[in-house]
């Protein structure tokens, strides 16, 4: 049969390099002569983007948290068809947070994490999620959050450990890989994301599957 590109997360702590790691990455597949698409959540361009921009640079905006969890979640079904098809037609597509953040965001303000999986149900797995972390220790001592909503060091904290929940999960045991930052260079974070992204290039024709399905 043939072959389909594969779903790759990059997941992380706030400025933990994620952003230039997913660029990174996608450059070096599509220099390697992989089709290669990046998709970055929220994406912030659509109508429910838009409105989530605002929940995240205006604090003055009011939304319960249950309503903003489920217009991120809306945000990547937007997203969903097009992903597949996407992927369906042998490009990777690589992303920068999905539905992990979502629900370590939300649990981590007190949102019963079960809750916060279900309107996820059924979204395109990834195939392999890198997870970029650092201790506690590290978290704590960084200092210059920006001013959006949740850039505030305590909240990271909780963050990170509703994010290492899923490392635990039997179900994600075969796609979730941890890269610890802590004092590492992008070229070596990078090596390290490249190694785990190297086994994949082939493609697959296994199905897409499905988040929590
Ligand atoms: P960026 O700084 O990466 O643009 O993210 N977030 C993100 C959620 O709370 N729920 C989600 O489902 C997603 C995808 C993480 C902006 C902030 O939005 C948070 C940080």
């Amino acid at each position: 049969g043939s072959h389909r590109g594969q779903l790759i997360l990059v997941e992380g702590l706030d400025r933990c390099g994620k952003t230039t790691q997913t660029t990174r990455l996608v450059e070096k597949l599509a220099s390697q002569g992989h089709k290669v698409e990046l998709v970055k959540f929220p994406d912030r361009s659509t109508p429910i983007g838009k409105l989530i921009n605002t929940y995240l640079c205006d604090k003055a905006f009011q939304l319960s948290d249950e309503a903003a969890h489920l217009l991120f979640s809306a945000n990547r079904w937007e997203l969903a068809a097009t992903i597949t098809e996407t992927l369906n037609q042998g490009t990777f597509v690589v992303l920068d947070r999905y539905v992990y953040s979502g629900i370590a965001y939300s649990a981590a303000k007190g949102l019963d994490f079960d809750w916060c999986a279900s309107p996820d149900k059924g979204l395109p797995q990834p195939d392999l999620v890198i997870f970029l972390t650092m201790s506690t220790e590290k978290l704590n001592q960084r200092s210059g959050f920006g001013g959006e909503r949740y850039e505030i060091s305590e909240f990271q904290g909780l963050v990170k450990e509703k994010f290492d929940k899923f490392a635990a999960m039997e179900s994600m045991r075969s796609i979730w890989n941890v890269v610890n930052v802590e004092g590492k260079s992008i070229e070596q974070v990078g090596n390290d994301v490249w190694g785990l992204v190297e086994g994949l290039l082939q493609g697959t024709s296994q199905p897409i599957h499905k988040f929590l399905a």
